[in-house]
């Protein structure tokens, strides 16, 4: 499975696990890199202190590339910018946000680059200002979203672009890996899958309720704040878009998913607690290792990929 991106990142499959908050610690990250992808470890909104501890301590876990997201709406950013390129970190990818004032800092530590993006406007300016490549994320996907599909938005990145388009959102199985091939991406990120492998540190609770979810068990909250975000239903999203309906405030919203993933996440509160997760929830059937997972999607992506002159391009 060589493509532009394993070739870009040194990685044995273009499979990228998305550096999901509260989730992606060093753990996963490393395990999903030892497994031949690229693990991430998710800065969110942890200080940057935390941050460099899991960086180090994954590099105890492997030697293989990893990368760290940094999520852009976070107060601690600035910090974890400059803790990325002192730790000599490979590969950086960055959320919620418009990178742009860390890329030289970044490109000049040798880092690569690949910011997240909903929108070809911003994968445009991205390339122009020195990204290595974009995810191309699309609103299936769990956790702060845009307003495009993956199947609408990553052919048209990619026609804007000359970088390599990784794309993200509502892949599940190989033949999401190999759609996202024919729609003009050079590998994909995903993230709910992940959350239910063995080696992510999450309340089993949480993957319960990621095994057990249904086609149509994701809510979209907050979109009359500007902020949308993607989880499963329950207790927290039904009070959530009752009181959207009614127009209450940004401060009453706000309120209800205070500290909602860290509680779904660690304590395995989802009945109240923001248990995010993609469209693909539905398809994510059983728990196995990183390494397993890895080797299933390959697997089904070879089969429908044989006879293509893909991996050649
Ligand atoms: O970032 C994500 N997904 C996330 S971040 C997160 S944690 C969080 N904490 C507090 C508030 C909000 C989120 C949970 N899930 N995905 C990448 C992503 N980026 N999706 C969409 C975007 C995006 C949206 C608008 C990127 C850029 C953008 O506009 C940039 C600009 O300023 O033009």
């Amino acid at each position: 499975m060589q493509t532009e991106l394993t070739r870009l990142l040194g990685i044995q499959y273009p499979i990228i696990q998305g550096g999901m908050a509260w989730v992606a610690e060093h753990h996963l990250a490393a395990a999903v890199s030892e497994a031949g992808g690229l693990g991430l470890i998710g800065a969110a909104n942890a200080p940057a202190d935390w941050v460099r501890e899991q960086i180090r301590e994954a590099k105890k876990l492997t030697d293989k590339p990893f990368g760290v997201n940094v999520m852009l709406l976070s107060p601690h950013a600035d910090e974890v910018a400059k803790v990325v390129a002192e730790e000599g970190v490979k590969v950086v990818t960055t959320g919620a946000g418009n990178p742009e004032k860390y890329m030289g800092m970044w490109k000049e530590a040798g880092i690569r680059v690949i910011p997240v993006v909903a929108s070809v406007a911003l994968a445009k300016l991205m390339e122009r200002g020195g990204a290595d490549a974009v995810v191309a994320e699309g609103c299936e996907s769990g956790g702060h979203i845009g307003e495009t599909t993956t199947i609408a938005l990553v052919p048209q990145v990619a026609d804007a672009v000359n970088i390599p388009v990784i794309a993200a959102g509502g892949i599940a199985d190989g033949r999401g890996i190999a759609a996202a091939f024919m729609l003009g991406a050079k590998g994909v990120q995903m993230g709910t899958c992940f959350v239910v492998t063995d080696e992510a540190q999450v309340h089993d609770n949480y993957k319960q309720r990621i095994i057990k979810a249904k086609d149509i068990d994701t809510r979209v909250t907050g979109r009359s704040t500007g902020h949308p975000i993607r989880t499963l239903r329950n207790e927290m999203t039904k009070k959530y878009l009752e009181l959207e309906e009614k127009g209450a405030s940004f401060e009453e919203l706000e309120y209800l998913t205070l500290g909602g993933l860290k509680n779904a996440v660690v304590e395995g509160d989802v009945k109240n607690g923001s248990v995010m997760a993609g469209q693909i929830a539905g398809m994510v059937k059983e728990k196995m290792s990183c390494k397993a997972l890895i080797e299933k999607l390959v697997k089904e992506t070879d089969a429908l990929m044989k006879g293509t002159d893909f991996y050649k391009l």
